[in-house]
């Protein structure tokens, strides 16, 4: 590993040019992702991905850099699975520590109803090898011992779907790894440079309009969040997508305690404890659509409540932050990635609802591939944006978030 010295840059500065091979919109980890296995396993590099703001200012920077694959549709499960393993391999590969710790990642049960939710899902986990098992209150308790498993609470635990390989990674490593990656590949990166308009003619997307000049494109990928329906319909393209704020927040550090990622849908929560000590606490999206970005006070009682169920004693802890990230909800709850029907050359990588992070590398790499080649790979094939007008959806939403 090269030691970066105090004066190396992450990556560079440049002019936009006129013209590239592949413009992507959007410079977070999908973008970036996108961008870096178009670059190291196809050898394209006369890319320029665009960003309207800082890199990790957008959902990228948001989120609660939860890892997991234990999804309910084999669509799904195979899909997070094979980019768990490229998260797995990641730092290595970027020379860049991410920081994952595969401390494992739990889901509560608190009603029959949620419990047999949860032994569909370890099912078909298991049955496409991925490790997913139901256990019960005393297993629970070994692995996470400070955990309320007794019958006090208002929701008692009956047992989890638990998945050993999930975890947690630094978001903001993974960023800036990438873009590192990126930079060293002579791929160019673009912050502060927002696309304000496509221009179209002939069936493609001849140019991306920014607030620097235009650029012309062979091909253009939107890999936005929160803006992915804005973008599209600038290039004259709908998508099903409406938009949530998904709100989080963090604590004051504490001693070590907490091991794993802990989820529960019934009371809408999940909670893990960074590297730094801190509480990582989770909500559900905000009812109302918004591309607000601001926390609200009434969310975060919520989350401090509901966090208060599952541990009574951090009832003292004291709240540091309070963020929200925009999230593009598909009506299905699975993304929506591949060559949109109406354009010979615009690619999607949106609807990543609140599940985004975890997919980076996967749909990165797989996007790529469909881009390069020209083939639509087999692994997202499903997520294809023509689902939605043959009527082929993909039912994620049991096992999508907690966050709905
Ligand atoms: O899908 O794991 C997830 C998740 C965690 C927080 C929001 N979504």
């Amino acid at each position: 590993m090269r030691q970066l010295f105090r004066n190396d840059r992450m990556w560079r500065a440049h002019e936009l040019k006129g013209a590239y091979d592949v413009v992507i919109i959007g410079a977070g980890v999908h973008g970036l992702a996108t961008a870096y296995y178009l670059g190291r396993r196809y050898g394209v590099r006369k890319i320029a991905l665009l960003d309207k703001g800082y890199l990790g200012y957008g959902a990228s920077g948001r989120n609660t850099a939860i890892l997991r694959s234990n999804y309910r549709t084999p669509e799904g499960v195979r899909f997070y699975n094979a980019s768990l393993k490229l998260y797995e391999e990641l730092s290595a590969e970027l020379g860049w520590n991410l920081l994952f710790s595969q401390c494992g990642h739990l889901t509560l049960g608190h009603t029959d109803t949620a419990v047999a939710g949860l032994r569909v899902r370890a099912e078909t986990n298991q049955l496409l090898g991925v490790d997913s098992r139901i256990i019960y209150p005393a297993e629970i308790q070994k692995l996470v011992p400070h955990i309320d498993c007794s019958d006090r609470p208002r929701y008692p635990i009956m047992a989890a779907l638990y998945h050993p390989p999930g975890g947690i990674i630094r978001h903001d490593a993974v960023v800036w790894g990438l873009a590192r990656a990126c930079d060293r590949m002579g791929i160019e990166i673009h912050p502060l440079t927002e696309a304000t308009g496509i221009r179209v003619a002939r069936r493609r997307a001849e140019a991306v309009m920014t607030n620097r000049g235009a650029v012309a494109a062979g091909t253009v990928v939107n890999a936005t969040a929160g803006w992915a329906s804005t973008i599209c319909q600038m290039a004259g393209v709908s998508m099903p997508i409406v938009t949530h704020p998904l709100q989080a927040c963090v604590t004051e550090p504490l001693k070590p305690f907490l091991d794993a990622v802990i989820v529960s849908a019934s009371l809408h929560v999940y909670v893990n404890q960074t590297g730094r000590g801190e509480l990582v606490i989770g909500s559900e999206i905000d009812p109302y659509q918004s591309y607000s970005m601001k926390g609200t006070l009434p969310t975060l009682e919520q989350m401090a409540s509901s966090a208060l169920e599952l541990f009574p004693q951090l009832h003292n802890i004291r709240v540091l932050r309070q963020w929200a990230g925009i999230c593009d909800m598909t009506p299905d709850f699975a993304p929506i990635i591949g060559r949109c029907e109406e354009l010979d050359n615009f690619h999607v990588d949106v609807g990543w609802g609140t599940y985004g992070f975890k997919a980076a590398p996967a749909a990165g790499r797989y996007l790529a591939e469909w881009i390069a080649t020209g083939k639509v790979p087999d692994i997202i094939a499903a997520f294809s944006p023509e689902r939605f007008r043959r009527r082929r959806l993909v039912g994620e939403k049991a096992a999508a978030a907690v966050s709905h």
